[in-house]
């Protein structure tokens, strides 16, 4: 009888409650902010609060760009690129995607306002998109960046969904600044570690010519095969380290108006830097931070790129693994996140075509998701900047 007793106390309320359709909750009850709400998404009653439902880069809609809704258009897509297979140190990139996406999830709980800038990305009327990932294998380095440079190509050369309206200042028409004369839509890459970035630029030359890039990264990227990795084979003379070298051979870069932030790492010797220098770019190293801050940075940046169309590429150890520890190469010495955000911002108004974020390899992470929260915050930003600036520029007679 004893083990009866609780059942017997909860009879009468079971037997009270039965029939009272006044007291069901109904369904849609979860309201803003504790709902993802995007315009027209109101009557949703399947569970979608920011730790719930299906994880999209902050909770945009799921769009399969690739696939059965290639014929949607959109102005700005989050697209993964689950590539790893080019690494030096620790491998695990290819969760980045995945991992930013659950970093990024309560990015707009609030509603997304960006006080700064003073610009709410996710109403700015612009289609933003999350495109899934590019199918990406991981048996083939060179199929796999085949796949990449396709998968974005197909994405980057579409047109995209609203028109690029007048110039804020003189009301005048604004024109595309692509070499086709098309409103192109903007991708923002989920990395993959940074060699995707050699197919991106291939596909970012195919709409824009050779591009200025702004590159945050501990290190060059530019090294010589031999220098890194040693080049054994055609293929391993590819990797993490050296995508920005063959870029450069390809003629993808702009000389002289490209740059790099944040670089502290050791090198081969002098020589790196004189490699560096031929390959196209400019230098900020992080300990420039202690005696130009970031606004002497961000003037550095802006001098070197000016207004001509750039690509935005973000190594997640640009910052201090203290900030951003999963990352396959960590290197002390780095920007917090709060000074990368800043410098960020300090490129309202440039017009950036588009932009990725790299290296975040989230089985290095603290149980806090520092790292995929910090990626997905630098992108809070990025995307804030975009959606402020058209790519798109007025013609003088
Ligand atoms: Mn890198």
């Amino acid at each position: 009888m004893f083990f009866y007793l609780p059942l017997l106390f909860l009879l009468p309320f079971v037997l009270a409650h039965d029939g009272h359709d006044e007291d069901q909750i109904p369904l849609g009850y979860v309201r803003f902010p504790y709902q993802a709400t995007y315009p027209g998404d109101n009557e949703a009653v399947t569970a979608d609060s920011v730790f719930s439902g299906i994880t999209t880069f902050a909770k945009l809609p799921w769009v399969q760009c690739l696939g059965r809704d290639r014929d949607t258009a959109f102005d700005i897509a989050f697209l993964g690129a689950p590539f790893d297979t080019a690494t030096s140190y620790r491998p695990g990139a290819r969760f980045g995607p995945s991992g930013i996406r659950a970093g990024s999830r309560r990015l707009n709980l609030y509603g997304g306002y960006n006080v700064p800038l003073e610009v709410n990305p996710f109403m700015s009327g612009l289609k933003l998109v999350d495109c899934g990932d590019i199918p990406v294998t991981p048996y083939d380095n060179k199929f796999a960046i085949k796949q990449i440079e396709n998968g974005h190509k197909q994405l980057l050369q579409r047109t995209a969904a609203s028109s690029l309206g007048n110039d804020s200042l003189t009301s005048q028409p604004l024109v595309p600044i692509s070499l086709d004369g098309v409103n192109h839509p903007r991708i923002i890459t989920l990395g993959g570690d940074h060699t995707i970035v050699l197919p991106l630029l291939r596909s970012i030359h195919s709409v824009y010519g050779p591009i200025s890039v702004i590159h945050f990264d501990s290190h060059l990227d530019t090294w010589k095969p031999s220098v890194f990795g040693g080049a054994p084979s055609e293929q391993a003379a590819i990797n993490h380290g050296t995508y920005f070298y063959w870029a450069s051979q390809e003629g993808l870069i702009k000389n002289g108006s490209s740059i790099h932030g944040a670089i502290r790492t050791t090198l081969s010797g002098p020589a790196d830097y004189v490699n560096d220098d031929e390959s196209g770019f400019q230098r900020i190293e992080a300990r420039e931070i202690d005696t130009i801050g970031t606004s002497g940075i961000i003037a550095k940046i802006r001098e070197t790129v000016g207004d001509r169309p750039v690509y935005l590429s973000i190594d997640i150890d640009s910052i201090d693994p203290a900030f951003a520890p999963a990352t396959g190469t960590p290197e002390t010495g780095g920007w917090s996140t709060r000074e990368l955000r800043t410098i960020l911002r300090g490129l309202d108004g440039l017009h950036i075509v588009s932009a990725d974020i790299v290296e975040v390899a989230p089985a290095y992470d603290t149980n806090a998701e520092l790292t995929t929260m910090a990626a997905a915050d630098v992108l809070y930003e990025v995307l804030s900047v975009m959606t402020k600036t058209p790519l798109g520029k007025v013609v003088k007679d």
